[in-house]
C-alpha cells in the first residue's frame, strides 16, 4: 500500500486512455478484491433538513428552498425497524445520516448512541454520518459499537471554499483524524459535478490516497442536482468521468471499498457495469439515498443477477484478518 503518491503520478493515471485505465484498474481490483462481490449498504436519514451549513449541493441546508421536509431525530425503534428491513433485503451495512453541522453532547446524541447499539446487535456493520465530531464523541460512538463513520472531503482543498463556506477543509481532516484515533473505520470520498476541474478531482484523490492510512471506504458521488440548491442547474456528470474517478481511486487505494454512490438513477446497467469493471465494489441500495431517489430493490437484484455479482457478507475484513492471524 502506498500513501506517498505524487500529484504528477495521479495525473498520469487519471489521464490514461480510458480503456487502458479501466484495464489497469480491473487488474488491481482482481489482485486485491473479490471482483464478483459487491457490498450492499442502506442509508437512512434519521434527522432530515434544517441544516445550518451552506454546502451548495445539499437539499438539506436550511438556507435553500428545496422540497425537503424538516424532520426531527427519529425514535430508536423506528430506526431499528428500518435496519431489520434492510437486513432482510440483503444489506450488510446500515448508515444513519443526520443533517447536522456537528454532533453536540445532548440527548439527541445519546439517542443516536442507542441506535448504534441496536443496529450493531442486529449483526450489521453500523455507519453514521453526523457532521463534525470531537475525539471523545468518536470514542463514545466506537464504544456503542460503531463500525464506520462517513465524512467526505467532497472536492479539492482549493475548490472547497466555492462549495462550502461554513467550515474548512481542515475541520474535515480533523474529524477524520478523530474517527481514526477512536479505531473506527473511515468512509471518505467526494462528489463530482460541482463545477470543479479535472485538476481538483486529482487533488482530492491525492489527499485521500496520502492520508496516513487510506480510508476503508471511498464513496464516489455524482452530483444529484436538486431544485432550490445553488447547483440545481449544473450539467449532469458524464459517465466517463465517473469511470475515470472510480478507476483512479481503485489503483491508488487497492484495498479500499470504492462505492458507486449518488447518481445511479441517471446511469443505465451498461454504465454501472463499467463502474464495477473499473473497481467499484459497493453500492447504496433501497428506493432512497438520504432524500433523493435511488434504483429500486428489484432493479438492483436484476442487475446483480445479470452481471453475476453477489452481496459481500458483513464484517468480512475482520474475518479475513482473523484467518490470517490463526
Ligand atoms: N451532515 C453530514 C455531513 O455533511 O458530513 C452528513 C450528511 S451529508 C448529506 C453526506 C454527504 O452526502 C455529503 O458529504 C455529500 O458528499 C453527499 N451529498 C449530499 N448532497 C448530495 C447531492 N445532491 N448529490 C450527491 N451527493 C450529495
Ligand atoms: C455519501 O458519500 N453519499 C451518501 C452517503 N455518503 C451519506 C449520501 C448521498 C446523498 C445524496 C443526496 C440525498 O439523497 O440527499
Ligand atoms: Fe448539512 Fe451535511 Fe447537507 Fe452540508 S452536506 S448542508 S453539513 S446535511
Amino acid at each position: 500500500m502506498r500513501n506517498n503518491w505524487t500529484i504528477e503520478e495521479i495525473k498520469d493515471i487519471y489521464n490514461k486512455p480510458l480503456l487502458e485505465l479501466v484495464y489497469e484498474a480491473a487488474t488491481v481490483h482482481r489482485n486485491n478484491q473479490q471482483t464478483a462481490e459487491v457490498q450492499v449498504c442502506t442509508l437512512l436519514s434519521i434527522k432530515t433538513g434544517g441544516c445550518s451549513e451552506d454546502c451548495a449541493y445539499c437539499p438539506q441546508a436550511a438556507r435553500y428552498h428545496t422540497d425537503v421536509t424538516v424532520q426531527p431525530l427519529m425514535q430508536k425503534d423506528t430506526v431499528l425497524e428500518y435496519a431489520k428491513k434492510a437486513k432482510e433485503a440483503g444489506s450488510t451495512r446500515f448508515c444513519m445520516g443526520a443533517a447536522w453541522r456537528e454532533v453536540r453532547d445532548n440527548r439527541d446524541f445519546d439517542r443516536v448512541l442507542d441506535m448504534v447499539k441496536g443496529v450493531n446487535e442486529l449483526g450489521m456493520e453500523v455507519c453514521c454520518t453526523l457532521g463534525m465530531l470531537t475525539e471523545s464523541q468518536a470514542q463514545k460512538l466506537a464504544d456503542a459499537g460503531l463500525y464506520a463513520y462517513n465524512h467526505n472531503l467532497d472536492t479539492s482543498n482549493e475548490y472547497y471554499g466555492e462549495i462550502i463556506t461554513t467550515r474548512t477543509y481542515d475541520d474535515r481532516l480533523k474529524t477524520l483524524d478523530n474517527v481514526r484515533k477512536a479505531g473506527v473505520s473511515v468512509c471518505c470520498g467526494g462528489i463530482i459535478g460541482l463545477g470543479e476541474t479535472h485538476e481538483d478531482r486529482i487533488k482530492m484523490l491525492h489527499t485521500l490516497a496520502t492520508l496516513p492510512e487510506h480510508p476503508e471506504s471511498v464513496p464516489v458521488n455524482a452530483l444529484v442536482p436538486v431544485d432550490g440548491t445553488p447547483l440545481a442547474n449544473n450539467q449532469r456528470v458524464d459517465v466517463w468521468d465517473m469511470v475515470r474517478m472510480i478507476a483512479t481511486a481503485r489503483i491508488l487505494m487497492p484495498k479500499a471499498m470504492v462505492r458507486l454512490s449518488a447518481g445511479r438513477t441517471a446511469m443505465n446497467l451498461a454504465e454501472q457495469a463499467l463502474c464495477f469493471m473499473a473497481g467499484a465494489n459497493s453500492i447504496f441500495a433501497g428506493e432512497k439515498l438520504l432524500t433523493t431517489p435511488n434504483p429500486s430493490f428489484e432493479e438492483d437484484q436484476a442487475m446483480f443477477q445479470l452481471l453475476g455479482l453477489t452481496p459481500r457478507e458483513a464484517f468480512k475484513s475482520e474475518k479475513e484478518m482473523a484467518s490470517l492471524v490463526s
